[in-house]
């Protein structure tokens, strides 16, 4: 293990929804709730950060770690359009003073998939209104605390929608597949799969989700629901860029000593011969399709967890034989090395890791996996390129969205069950002896 060198930054991520605890105001808390909820369970207390983000702190602190990705809660800020919640505030300022009094340098996210309720109801991410909104919020956070702040991103993994979109694609694709192969034996589409299968119930549930989840935001069209992490449209996809430049423009005219990006869910592209062009075009639609819009920012964050292979007809299953992660990831460090050369070739401005982890109960897998994956990094380092920082997925286990706390991707276990208690994981002191010290 050889040690980066100062300045680099070397540290964890959390988001507010997943570790904070009671963020009732926004939509993800809205659709747990609901009986026929895509959620497995609701986030309740989560890890309760909110109330111990010293204690977590501290730990980081204490095993070396000199940097702290964390995001803030719109719906915390801004509960109800228009109307901000100073105390609100006045608690993310705890927090990051508290980094700054143990030696992190906090990295703060404005908006980390979670939106409040009243965004939804006015059409959400695919709103002409959303742009404003966003930079509103943005406007008022850095007024009040910008000037505690070296590092700000914007929208975590902005190209979400878009992804989203295409697992829907795809998984549209092969049902309509199935019932093609079905009819054409003769049989209902039930049989065809060798189980008791009834597709017209299916059909009913997701009808009676919908409507709900309408419902959850004061809609009548379930189709009117456009939360972060939906498919999104081109257009909302284009909303959504607009949204991050004229929430840059608020942070620059505000705190122009601000560093200003976004981040990035990158995939390491693997084509099979002949599905080069294939790759090539994931490549295009997750990434080079945002250049235009993060040209002007001061870094971008890169946030990759394994590798995909691509086939002529596209997406390949994970390898048989493969080690698998619990969240179904191939296990591949190697992918971010690949993931930073190939962005590095197209954009110019620094690179900041600010997602890279592994859901696992076998903590030795996690430490293998940073040690395989910190190599990658310091080659690319080694080599020139402007890789400026790692954040680890994630300080803590955590409410892995509509996964519940089942995956365990933290350097710390927590015992939600008796207290909250947290216990350090040999990965977390593994990772902190990468920060040099000053
Ligand atoms: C994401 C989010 C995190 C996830 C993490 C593990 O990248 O999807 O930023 O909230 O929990 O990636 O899936």
């Amino acid at each position: 293990m050889t040690q980066f060198t100062p300045g680099f930054l070397i540290g964890a991520a959390t988001a507010a929804h997943q570790v904070e605890g009671n963020n009732i105001h926004n939509d993800c808390w809205a659709q747990e709730q609901m009986e026929h909820s895509s959620y497995v369970e609701p986030s309740l207390d989560a890890c309760d950060h909110y109330h111990k983000y010293a204690e977590d702190i501290r730990l980081m602190a204490g095993a070396g770690l000199n940097a702290y990705r964390f995001s803030i809660e719109w719906a915390r800020i801004e509960p109800e359009e228009g109307c901000f919640d100073a105390a609100e505030l006045e608690h993310y300022r705890d927090v990051i003073r508290c980094c700054q009094a143990h030696g992190l340098e906090p990295i703060v996210t404005l908006h980390h998939f979670s939106s409040p309720v009243w965004l939804i109801a006015k059409g959400g991410w695919e709103a002409e209104t959303t742009p404003a909104d966003f930079a509103r919020y943005v406007r008022y956070v850095m007024e009040n605390l910008g000037g505690e702040l070296q590092y700000v991103c914007t929208i975590n993994e902005a190209n979400m929608g878009v992804q989203v979109a295409a697992i829907a694609e795809r998984y549209k694709k092969q049902m309509m597949k199935m019932a093609a192969q079905a009819q054409a034996g003769g049989q209902s589409p039930d049989g065809s799969v060798q189980m008791g299968m009834n597709l017209q119930a299916i059909m009913e549930l997701q009808k009676l989700s919908g409507q709900e989840g309408a419902r959850a935001f004061g809609l009548e069209d379930p189709q009117a629901v456009h939360v972060f992490q939906s498919a999104c449209t081109a257009a909302g996809d284009e909303i959504l860029c607009r949204a991050h430049v004229a929430a840059r423009q608020a942070i620059r005219e505000v705190c122009p000593q601000v560093k200003v990006g976004l981040s990035l869910s990158l995939h390491d592209f693997q084509p099979l011969p002949g599905a080069e062009t294939v790759a090539e075009a994931e490549w295009d639609k997750e990434f080079r399709h945002y250049l235009p819009y993060i040209q002007e920012d001061d870094y971008l964050g890169v946030q990759n967890y394994t590798r995909s292979l691509l086939g002529p007809d596209g997406l390949l299953p994970v390898p048989d034989g493969s080690e698998v992660t619990q969240a179904g990831y191939e296990y591949y460090p190697e992918g971010l090395e690949h993931v930073v050369r190939k962005v590095a070739a197209d954009y110019s401005g620094d690179i900041y890791i600010t997602e890279n982890g592994i859901a696992t109960a076998d903590d030795t897998r996690r430490v293998a996996f940073i040690e395989q994956a910190l190599a990658g990094v310091q080659r690319c380092v080694a080599d020139g390129l402007p890789v400026k920082g790692y954040f680890h997925w994630s300080l803590m286990d955590n409410f892995e969205w509509q996964k519940g706390y089942a995956m365990q991707f933290g350097l710390i276990a927590v015992d939600r069950a008796h207290g909250q208690t947290r216990t350090p994981k040999p990965s977390l002191a593994y990772l902190g002896s990468y920060a040099a010290r000053n």
